[in-house]
């Protein structure tokens, strides 16, 4: 302890020395702002001596109380993060360093299985208390990094993959999530909580995963950087899916920078699901990608035919928009326009239809898939065995809250009659892989000879993930202070209101991260806009707070 405050003070002397110029601060201003703090800068502090694990660990878990009773972001904290910490505390003293991650704590949404004393369970009471045989693979290849798995966050429940009638952010075991950026804001989702407590500090950032714009749309409205992988990039070995064909695991953080290490950490072949086999080797360091100037000679195209169902919501969006068009040009790329979709209105006719092609993909694959996850438990409390099993449980255990909630997504992948080995599925697929491909993102690359996409994130998430395809999202704009507010049909949360941020979508082929996060990171180095908007809650708890008490 005293060669810790002893470290601090040297540091102190250090900074009033050479780098402060104006007013003496008070002494916390040593420490950074955990609210927007980069990972290069913790680990600094971590090399240094000035903090250690154990004591990021703490803040956080003070900062996550803090908050929790309005923004529910986390449905558990891990009981041994703090002795976690303290074991990579005393390697990094010993000289061993795990990479560029060792000792930062991560939040992990609640479908993402650990073997520990943390539950998996989507939301739903249905899997409190099941177990898993080892750490799903991504939570595996953080603890290998040197992360501490800091807790769990709350999410749409079953990763909206239940409810024609839930809100975004709700589950029965975590509550309803809401944003930071406006009094009860809709969080997005599915991976609410992973977007909320990365936005405000909760942790470093956060994992979520998206089937349909789970990842994208909860950073788009919470502020961050958002990376979607390649379908097969990230493995889903133990994660609760939906979809063996459009399941992906991501970042959430506040950086292009701090989502690039995190994908490293992550991204990789996996014998356990074997989709990740096809993956080019081998894995890039994402960080290399990180390049002020790789706007410079790229072609963009924008696909003016994906932004549709314009109103005056919409505006200060498609304003925002061409801001961006003209940062990106001024950057050095060649923007080419009317880039469109080739099959867009089948794809959109497909989207909204009652039983489109995508809704039987998703079906068919999660009566398949959750059979599997749930096959693999090595605990499993309440016998459940298949979707007909899960759903008689939420229809029966009060606190599922149904009806008031329906289980309409349950009611007709049920109704299907068939799952993913059925030649009814592959009709299906086909058809989604063509809307997203060739007659989507694939097509309008290779008509327009273009590096990638523009899109809002707003009307990004579709198309990509019919066909698997990767996006990278990073903070575009936020709504004007005299903003009408828009308020959610059946919650009443707020969707559209004054400082509610917005994200810019860059879209490419299978497996081209290493290109969109270039371009996410020349975008964000010229614009900085996540710094131009604050949340309306934020805790208050910092490093200063633990070290010096
Ligand atoms: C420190 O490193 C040495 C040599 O690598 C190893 O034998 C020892 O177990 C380590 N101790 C701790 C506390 O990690
Ligand atoms: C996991 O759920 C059990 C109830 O089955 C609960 O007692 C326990 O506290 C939960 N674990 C954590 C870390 O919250
Ligand atoms: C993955 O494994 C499944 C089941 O073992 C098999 O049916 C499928 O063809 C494999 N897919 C790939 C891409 O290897
Ligand atoms: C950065 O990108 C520019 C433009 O593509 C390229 O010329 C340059 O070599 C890149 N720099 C590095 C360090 O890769
Ligand atoms: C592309 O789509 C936009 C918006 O629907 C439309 O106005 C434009 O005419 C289309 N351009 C081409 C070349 O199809
Ligand atoms: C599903 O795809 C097929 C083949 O492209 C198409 O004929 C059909 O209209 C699509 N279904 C819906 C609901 O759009
Ligand atoms: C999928 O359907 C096939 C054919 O009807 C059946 O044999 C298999 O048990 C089903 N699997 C699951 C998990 O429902
Ligand atoms: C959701 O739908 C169910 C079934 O139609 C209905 O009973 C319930 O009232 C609805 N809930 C809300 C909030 O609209
Ligand atoms: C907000 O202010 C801007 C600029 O003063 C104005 O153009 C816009 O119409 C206003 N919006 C609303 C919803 O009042
Ligand atoms: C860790 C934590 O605070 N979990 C809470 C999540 O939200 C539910 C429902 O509001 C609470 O019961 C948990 O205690």
């Amino acid at each position: 302890m005293v060669s810790r405050l002893l470290t601090g003070l040297a540091l102190l002397l250090f900074y009033f020395t050479y780098v402060r110029t104006s007013p003496v601060p008070c002494a916390s201003s040593v420490y950074p702002d955990l609210l927007t703090v980069d990972v290069e800068t913790l680990v600094a502090g971590l090399e240094s001596g000035a903090w250690t694990s154990v004591d990021l660990v703490k803040a956080y878990t003070l900062r996550i109380h803090e908050v929790q009773s309005v923004l529910n972001t986390v449905t558990e904290i891990n009981p041994d993060a703090i002795s976690i910490a303290a074991a990579l505390d005393a390697e990094r003293a010993n000289g061993t360093i795990r990479g560029p991650l060792h000792g930062i704590p991560l939040l992990i949404k609640n479908n993402i299985a650990t073997m520990d004393k943390m539950n998996n369970t989507a939301g739903s009471y249905a899997l409190l208390g099941a177990k898993v045989p080892r750490d799903s693979t991504v939570a595996a290849k953080l603890r290998a990094a040197g992360v501490v798995i800091l807790g769990k966050s709350n999410l749409s429940q079953w990763a909206n993959f239940r409810s024609s009638n839930s809100s975004s952010g709700w589950s029965a075991y975590g509550g309803q999530v809401t944003g930071a950026y406006y009094p009860n804001m809709d969080p997005s989702g599915s991976s609410s909580g992973s977007g909320v407590a990365s936005s405000i500090g909760l942790a470093l950032a956060a994992l979520g995963t998206e089937t349909d714009g789970s990842i994208l749309s909860p950073s788009s409205v919470n502020n961050l950087v958002g990376i979607k992988p390649t379908v097969g990039l990230t493995s889903r070995s133990l994660v609760i899916p939906i979809s063996e064909h459009q399941d992906t695991v991501g970042p959430m953080a506040r950086t292009v920078t701090d989502a690039a290490y995190i994908l490293s950490a992550i991204a990789g072949p996996d014998e356990n699901d074997n989709y990740t086999l096809a993956q080019p080797l081998p894995v890039p360091d994402y960080t290399q990608a990180l390049n002020f100037s790789s706007l410079r000679g790229a072609r963009i195209g924008i696909p003016r035919n994906g932004i549709y169902g314009i109103d005056s919501s919409t505006q200060p969006i498609l304003d925002a928009f061409e801001s961006a068009i003209s940062v990106i040009k001024a950057a050095g790329a060649t923007v080419v326009d009317n880039t469109n979709f080739s099959a867009f209105n089948a794809y959109y006719a497909d989207a909204i239809a009652p039983l489109g092609n995508e809704s039987i993909v998703l079906d068919a694959d999660f009566i398949s898939n959750l059979a599997h996850y749930l096959d693999q438990l090595t605990a499993n409390p309440n016998d459940v065995h298949s979707l007909a099993d899960i759903a008689r449980f939420t229809h029966t255990f009060a606190r599922e809250d149904y009806p008031e909630r329906d289980t309409a997504v349950w009611d007709q992948a049920l109704s299907l009659g068939y799952n993913n080995t059925d030649a009814r599925f592959w009709d299906a697929y086909q058809a989604t892989s063509f809307f997203g491909g060739q007659g989507g993102v694939l097509g309008a690359l290779e008509a327009f000879h273009l590096d990638a996409l523009i899109l809002p994130t707003d009307f990004a998430p579709g198309l990509p993930a019919y066909a698997g395809l990767p996006v990278v999202t990073v903070p575009m704009g936020f709504y004007p202070s005299n903003a009408s507010v828009v308020r959610s049909a059946n919650w009443n949360l707020v969707e559209i209101g004054p400082n509610i941020p917005f994200g810019l979508s860059f879209l490419g082929p299978k497996w081209s991260e290493e290109m969109l996060i270039g371009f996410a990171y020349a975008f964000e180095q010229r614009t900085h806009i996540r710094e131009k908007v604050k949340p309306y809650i934020q805790p208050n708890t910092q490093l200063s707070d633990v070290i010096l008490a």
